[in-house]
């Protein structure tokens, strides 16, 4: 019997009710020092970074945690309608920067750190990224998060916890160097592990068909080999509103059975390996990488992620609702972040009928007007498939589940186009074959009651290429969500110089409202107002040329254009017509044509996939072409080229505000959306870019005179392919015909021999997908306008206050509400501040 702490008959104090905690210096400065001295035990003799760093972010947590239960309540006493946003990837970056913005303490906190002779961005510096995703999609599903918070939507994240984030790149001799990033290495005080909630995860097996007492049959999954999945909760505050939402990231571990049952028929070292095998479940992030595709373990991840976090929901629903899941759709609904998580869709049915005893329709009724997808890629190559002999060894009974959606599926296909054998081909979730293949895009596209793309042409070319024959049976289906990034981390964390400077003129209203920047416009004409941009604008050159003298060793002077490509290295982002760009420079320099010459530093950075080995050569020569220019006396004053290892969230943060031109150049129709464009949008440079993803938006916004635009158009690209002839093209430019020259001379690898024939290789091949030589001319003269610009500093920070003027639609504040108006019909809910 155990002892009773209090005794009944007594009034209880709550054990949860508290006092609101300070949010002044001095509140700050005291538990800062009771966590620093009694929690972790330090003392005047330690002055560790790691341990000050710790008790300012438990210091900052315990006031996110008192909003964040407060936010619950409200949440539930609102009985609200709630998203769930599913993502193999959210990439957070640092958080406590984030918190002190969010809750606006950064003026405390500095006061406090400062007081006890600490500097705060000390502290900042030495967080790890949380680089739990690979680039764009990972980004956006934390900038949605920070949104959502900040606009009261209720709204979760739910993703794994990947012991391994994104790898560490380092370069050797100008290669790519991939690194494990341990990033939990010195612990992580943002999250809170919350076992209470473990789910267990079926692998395995096999179906097993029963028939219930009233005689009604029923598939039961057994057998299987089952996972436990741990939550651990990251909170998630909104700007200076009292919101704190909650990121669930799940972490695998071993049930206890995988020890007893082994361990007792004598194979220890068995049972200590198959415990393992359970945990590397969520041991490390894929990086995006087509030879990745099929891999048994990455399938394993996408149904850990899914099954989990509709079972965590169906728990809650139970607990409020019982056996009732009538109102389950009107109260729910899950937004799938790319097909990463479509296995939701045959685990919410199996849920629904084996766990919960409800016959197809009335399931299939739920889950296909709960569940949204949202796509991120235009190349059909990159569309998800698995192997149906996976899913059979892995997912028996899910299989089963999506046999009969497609069974069911194609009956309404044949409806729709009767005796049309070929489209029933066409369309099948099964890819039929020698070995058969489940297509995710088009199990998503089927069991969703919303299909997005990320900018206006991408889901233009959704409806009229990859998904057009889904888009004639359900037209409503499809629609558009342009992307966005969140303006805090954005603008007012990385740019503080900029921040100030505007809300001097303007207010503060812009951050939680971006289209308010568009009263910076006729601040373009005000010289005075130009003089500050400018200021700032060196200021931030300085602070990004520092970080570039200590990473790359190459000294950038801020006097110069700041020309930045930075994001993952793919060959139809064309970081390669960037590096010939850059050679055409080096090759007028030597040629002594430098008369108005406008001097350079170009800046890459980004990762290649692992196993992709165009990216990794490209990469090479960016460094192998780097240390010519830099190295030769006659570019001193002209150009400095840098490759930035390891691109991350917090090198971002340093590099879009000290730029002053941003490189979107990817092949017309390729690039969904990208978000590194509206970054540096945001932060005053220009773009010079293609009519591609949501570059096009970008224009629309800022005008053509304030945007610098070349190359073929989507319909173009298209067009020319069947009679693209880039040695036609060589030859007739001079300026490309040069730099081949002196590539296939060798000049950039004079020891390395042939390292970069298949460069040169893909640049002359007629079937080259990227098209680099067609847009080679054009973007060489565009490049020499941006020259012309630049040197005229007035027109160019006019160029730069309106493009940040203009940048208010960019905002995820937006892209959320054009989600909750179009998809999720969530009610906004402002937490009680006692
Ligand atoms: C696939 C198979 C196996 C392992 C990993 C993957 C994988 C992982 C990540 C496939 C794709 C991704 C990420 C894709 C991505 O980031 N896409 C980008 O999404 C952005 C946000 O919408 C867009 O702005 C970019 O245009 C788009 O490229």
């Amino acid at each position: 019997m155990p002892t009773r702490l209090l005794c009944l008959s007594e009034p209880k104090p709550s054990i949860t009710k508290l006092p609101p905690l300070g949010m002044e210096a001095r509140d700050i400065s005291s538990d800062f020092r009771r966590y620093y001295v009694r929690t972790l035990g330090r003392d005047k003799h330690c002055r560790s970074t790691h341990y000050v760093y710790n008790a300012l972010s438990l210091t900052l947590r315990d006031r996110l945690m008192e909003r964040w239960q407060a936010t619950y309540y409200a949440y539930d006493a609102a009985k609200s309608r709630f998203t769930y946003y599913l993502s193999m990837e959210f990439l957070i970056g640092r958080s406590l920067g984030n918190a002190m913005l969010n809750l606006g303490v950064q003026n405390a906190a500095e006061k406090a750190m400062y007081d006890l002779g600490i500097h705060l961005e000390e502290l900042v510096e030495h967080e790890n990224d949380a680089g739990l995703g690979n680039g764009g999609l990972g980004r956006l599903a934390a900038c949605f998060l920070d949104s959502c918070a900040t606009l009261g939507l209720p709204v979760m994240g739910y993703g794994m916890h990947y012991e391994y984030g994104m790898f560490r790149q380092h370069i050797e001799n100008g290669h790519q160097v991939e690194e494990p990033d341990h990033w939990l290495r010195n612990g992580h005080p943002w999250e809170i592990v919350r076992p209470e909630y473990t789910q267990r995860i079926q692998y395995g097996g096999r179906t097993e068909f029963y028939k219930d007492d009233a005689g009604v049959t029923h598939a039961r999954w057994v057998d299987t080999h089952d996972v436990l999945a741990v939550p651990c909760d990251i909170p998630v505050p909104g700007f200076e509103n009292g919101t704190v939402n909650t990121l669930r990231l799940w972490k695998a571990a071993a049930t206890d059975e995988f020890d007893l049952e082994e361990f007792n028929a004598g194979d220890y070292t068995r049972s200590v390996a198959d415990k393992n095998s359970a945990e590397n479940i969520s041991m490390v992030l894929y990086p995006n990488d087509a030879s990745e595709n099929g891999k048994e373990l990455r399938l394993k991840q996408q149904y850990f992620l899914a099954s989990a976090s509709l079972k965590d929901v169906i728990r809650h629903w139970v607990s409020h609702h019982g056996n009732d899941f009538s109102q389950f759709a009107a109260q729910n609904c899950f937004q799938l972040n790319d097909t990463h998580p479509t296995i939701a869709i045959p685990e919410l049915m199996r849920l629904l009928m084996d766990e919960h005893g409800k016959g197809w329709t009335e399931a299939w009724k739920i889950t296909s007007s709960t569940m949204a997808y949202t796509n991120h890629t235009l190349l059909p190559e990159a569309l998800e498939r698995w192997p149906v002999r996976l899913f059979q060894q892995l997912l028996p009974r899910l299989l089963d589940i999506i046999y009969e959606i497609n069974a069911r599926f194609l009956g309404e296909v044949s409806k729709h186009w009767p005796g049309d054998t070929g489209r029933l081909k066409a369309v099948s979730i099964i890819e039929e074959g020698p070995a058969p293949q489940v297509r995710m895009a088009y199990l998503a596209i089927v069991g969703s009651f919303s299909v997005n793309g990320v900018a206006e042409l991408h889901s233009q070319l959704l409806k009229e290429g990859l998904f057009h024959d889904f888009y004639s049976i359900w037209p409503q289906k499809f629609n558009n969500k342009t992307n966005g990034v969140t303006p805090r981390r954005w603008v007012a964390w990385c740019n503080p110089g900029m921040t100030e400077l505007i809300s001097s003129e303007i207010g503060h209203g812009w951050i939680t409202d971006l289209s308010q920047l568009s009263q910076l416009k006729p601040l373009a004409e005000n010289a005075e107002f130009r003089r500050r941009w400018h200021e700032v604008k060196q200021e931030n050159k300085a602070r990004l040329s520092k970080l570039v003298s200590l990473e790359c060793n190459v000294i950038f002077d801020p006097s110069f254009m700041f020309d930045v490509q930075v994001k993952r290295i793919h060959e139809y982002k064309r970081q390669l017509l960037n590096i010939l760009h850059v050679i055409h420079l080096y090759d007028r320099i030597k040629r002594g044509d430098t008369a108005n010459w406008t001097p350079r530093c170009v800046l890459f950075g980004g990762k290649a996939a692992p196993g992709y080995a165009m990216a990794k050569r490209t990469i090479k020569l960016i460094n192998n072409v780097a240390k010519v220019v830099n190295e030769d006396p006659a570019t001193q004053d002209f150009l400095r080229v840098a490759f930035l290892p390891n691109y991350r969230v917090s090198a971002m943060e340093v590099i879009a505000p000290g730029t002053d031109l941003s490189e979107q150049i990817s092949t017309a129709g390729k690039e969904a959306s990208g978000t590194g464009n509206m970054k540096f949008m945001m932060n005053g440079a220009i773009t010079i870019g293609t009519l591609d993803g949501a570059n096009i938006e970008i224009r629309e916004e800022v005008g053509p005179d304030n945007f610098i635009l070349f190359g073929l158009t989507a319909p173009q690209v298209e067009a020319m392919r069947s009679h693209y002839n880039p040695n036609e093209i060589i030859a007739k430019d001079e300026n490309l015909g040069r730099v081949l020259s002196l590539l296939e001379s060798g000049f950039f690898n004079q020891f390395e021999p042939q390292i970069f024939d298949c460069i040169v290789d893909s640049i002359r091949n007629p079937h080259d997908p990227w098209m680099t030589a067609a847009d080679f001319p054009a973007y060489v003269d565009a490049q020499r306008t941006a020259s012309l610009l630049y040197h005229d500093r007035d027109r160019w920070l006019r160029m730069s206050i309106l493009n940040s003027a203009a940048s208010g639609r960019f905002s995820t504040d937006r892209t959320m509400q054009d989600y909750n108006r179009d998809i999720w019909h969530l009610t906004p809910v402002k937490p009680d501040r006692e």
